[in-house]
């Protein structure tokens, strides 16, 4: 791998697990974080993928809801609720302190890759967390009946088919600047087992990315493990969008880009078609990270094929 340095694409969940991983073996890498979950609550600049990669690099990270911060408390959010405010979305009390001290921040006119670094640091974390965009950028879920904003969707667990996925402010986002330099400067792009459709799809509707990335190495992670999500509502989303719902509907997704797919040991025939239809190289691991442990050995294994 020499110097150079590898991107990689993340949400929040899969996405930040591989990437704690990632970063106890080499500090070479910047992590681009889907901000088409972004969200404005109570006036406030939530930034969710970015902070569940901030707090879990920070070690900060509520581990058992997945999202958060450890060890918080909801005094505030409780007495908004008193106050008649809707409640739908969870703030912790320190949660809400990064949100207002991002939006104070926002407001005197820094980008949120600036003000994203500001936060990082302050956090101890020196792997760059690139947000995808500094420009508006919003994912909103059409259903049947209604639109909602993708957090909406996804905390409520919404019910019922979902009709279309709307990158809300796609055609005016531009790839934020760091973003483009990182991809510039790096032969491998890692695709985590993220959420393809809502996390690395919206970092692949950007102007321009794709045909960068066609240009790179490129190794994704399947974040379906036998048709199922390990979480969230992958699974749900691709069936509604007529999507074979399994690994080879991951890679098909990503076929125009992909070197190199992991899908889960216990996937064997699905690896094979995928070899066979698609073309892609396909290599077969654990892919479920549970444990530390578990997430540094995956990383290892991604580490390892790009260095053969
Ligand atoms: P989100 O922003 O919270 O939706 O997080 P991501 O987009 O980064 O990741 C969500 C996806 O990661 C889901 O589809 C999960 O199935 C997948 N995922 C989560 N944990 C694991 C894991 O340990 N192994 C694998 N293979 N997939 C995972
Ligand atoms: N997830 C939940 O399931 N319920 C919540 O109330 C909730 C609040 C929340 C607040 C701030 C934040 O940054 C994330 C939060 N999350 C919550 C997680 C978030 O919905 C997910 O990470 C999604 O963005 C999926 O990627």
């Amino acid at each position: 791998m020499g110097g150079k340095l590898i991107t990689v694409l993340s949400g929040g969940g899969g996405g930040a697990k591989f990437v704690d991983g990632l970063s106890r073996l080499t500090q070479n890498f910047s992590v681009i974080a889907n901000t088409g979950d972004d969200i404005e609550i109570y006036g406030l600049h939530l930034s969710p993928d970015v902070d569940t990669l901030m707090y879990t690099l920070s070690g900060e990270l509520d581990i058992k809801k997945g999202w958060g911060i450890n060890k918080d408390s909801f005094v505030c959010q409780n007495y908004l609720k008193l106050l008649g405010h809707e409640d739908w979305i969870k703030l912790g009390d320190k949660d809400l302190a990064v949100h207002i001290k991002r939006t104070e921040l926002l407001k005197t006119g820094k980008s949120l890759t600036e003000v994203t670094s500001e936060l990082c640091k302050k956090f101890g974390i020196n792997i760059p967390i690139l947000p995808m965009t500094d420009d508006f950028f919003q994912t909103h879920i059409q259903m049947e009946s209604c639109t909602v904003h993708f957090e909406e969707y996804y905390i409520k667990k919404l019910e019922g088919d979902i009709k279309k996925i709307i990158y809300k402010g796609k055609k005016n986002a531009s790839p934020s600047e760091n973003f483009l330099n990182t991809l510039k400067d790096s032969d491998w792009v890692i695709i985590p087992p993220s959420n393809p459709l809502v996390s690395i799809g919206t970092i692949l509707s950007l102007k321009s990315i794709k045909k960068r990335i066609r240009k790179k190495k490129v190794i994704g992670i399947s974040p379906l493990i036998q048709g199922r999500a390990v979480k969230g509502p992958l699974a749900t989303m691709m069936k509604s969008l007529n999507y074979e719902v399994n690994s080879f509907g991951v890679a098909k997704y990503y076929e125009d880009l992909l070197d190199i797919f992991i899908v889960d040991k216990i996937e064997s025939n699905i690896a094979e078609r995928i070899k066979r239809e698609l073309d892609i190289e396909v290599l077969m691991t654990n892919t479920l990270m549970n444990t530390r442990n578990d997430r540094t050995r995956l990383s290892k294994f991604v580490l390892n094929k790009m260095i053969e």
